[in-house]
This record gives C-alpha cells, structure tokens and sequence, in this order.
C-alpha cells in the first residue's frame, strides 16, 4: 500500500465530536485546535440530523482551511465531498474503503479504524489507521478495548501510519508513542479543556518531543 501521509505530519489528530462543542462557538474550538498545532482535525457527529452536520462540517472547514491543516470526516462520504474536506475516516460499518477510492481523488485522505485482526486483515485502501480504544474511555460506550499490546503487534505488520485513540491524554501518550504509535486522536482531553488551545499547543510539544527523543 503506497504511503501519502508523512507519520511526522500525524502527531497530534484531534477530534471534534459534536456534543462535545456544547455551548462553545463551533468555529472557535476549530480555531483553538488549529493554533494549538493540530496536524489533522477530524469533524465527528452521530447527534443531529444530516442538515446540521453538513452546516457545521462547512463551519470548520473555513476555519481549517484558513491554518491549512486537513479536516476528516467521520462515517460521512456524502457529507466529505459536499464540503471539499481533505478526507473521510470510515470504519466497518461505513462505505468501504475501496469504494471511497473509487469516488475520490488521488489526494484525498482515508482513514480506516482497526480494533482486531480480523479488520486489520481485512483491509485493502487506507492512508492511516486508527487503532483503538488504547485505553477505556466512556466517549464511545461501544469502542471495544484493544489495549497497548495490539498496537505494538500492528506496527510490526504495517507502514502505514498509526494513530493510537481512545482515553488518551498528556500523562499516557508517551506509552502509546512507545508502542509503535504515529500520532494520537484525541476528543475528551482537550474538548473539556478550559484552554483548548493551551492544551492543543501542549500535548503537540509533548508528541514532538517524544518523538524527537526516539529518533537520537
Ligand atoms: N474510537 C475509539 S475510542 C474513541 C473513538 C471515536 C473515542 C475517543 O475519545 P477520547 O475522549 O479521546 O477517549
Ligand atoms: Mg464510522
């Protein structure tokens, strides 16, 4: 499989799921995430009606777009072209991968979730993989727990750049960078956060750090 993302570029991929914007200025947390160094911002929504999703995806993209850092839509190809997001993260219930190829550029970007063998094994089309959930986490009730151990096994069988997700914050991503990891996606640790840009900029700095210290 041919490599587009650089895993340098993938460090920090935050997420904003929708009923963690609550209150706040949709566009504001964009903006907070993109100044903080986010590499990659991913829209996710599995709240509202399709109209609602599409208006807030074309929100951000704005603000994305502005700070030239690529916007991914979660579950929703449709949702991805009508906006021009730079990509579409699908996972085992969605379009398949190979199908999202068909009907998108060269340069667009697809993300895949992989939480076992039996869908590591399956997949044909991918720029990165999600592995998770690394650690438990109550923002997705259903996300079945793959640990530390499963990342590393996946890093020993593939290139292709990974991202660790799932109860990842400032204290435990070095263990998850250690395990073969590109990059972490995060929501509720820097959603919650009453700085989100201070939080963005600092896990960021944490990430390179790490890896820099891998590298001598
Ligand atoms: N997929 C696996 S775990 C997860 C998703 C979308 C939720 C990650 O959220 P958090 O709050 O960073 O644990
Ligand atoms: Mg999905």
């Amino acid at each position: 499989m041919k490599q587009k993302m650089n895993p340098d570029e993938l460090n920090l991929y935050p997420i904003i799921d929708h009923p963690f914007v609550q209150n706040k200025n949709i566009r504001d947390v964009a903006e907070a995430l993109c100044l903080g160094n986010a590499n990659l911002i991913q829209y996710r929504n599995k709240v509202t009606d399709s109209r609602e999703f599409y208006d807030a995806a074309l929100l951000i993209h704005e603000i994305t777009l502005k700070y030239h850092v690529p916007l991914i839509v979660n579950d929703r190809l449709d949702i991805a072209l009508a906006i021009g997001a730079e990509g579409a993260h699908v996972g085992q219930t969605d379009l398949p991968a190979t199908v999202v190829r068909k009907l998108t550029s060269k340069e667009f970007i697809i993300g895949i979730s992989v939480s076992n063998w039996e869908e590591f094994q399956t997949i044909e089309e991918a720029d990165y993989l999600g592995i998770g959930a690394i650690f438990p986490t109550s923002t997705k009730a259903d996300a079945e727990h793959t640990g530390l151990d499963f990342l590393k096994q996946v890093r020993s069988k593939t290139q292709l750049p990974l991202v660790g997700i799932g109860g990842i914050h400032k204290q435990n991503l070095q263990n998850v960078l250690d395990h073969g990891a590109d990059g972490v996606a995060v929501i509720s640790a820097l959603l919650t956060s009453d700085n989100i840009e201070q939080e963005t900029r600092e896990m960021a700095n944490l990430i390179s750090h790490f890896k820099e210290a891998k590298k001598l």
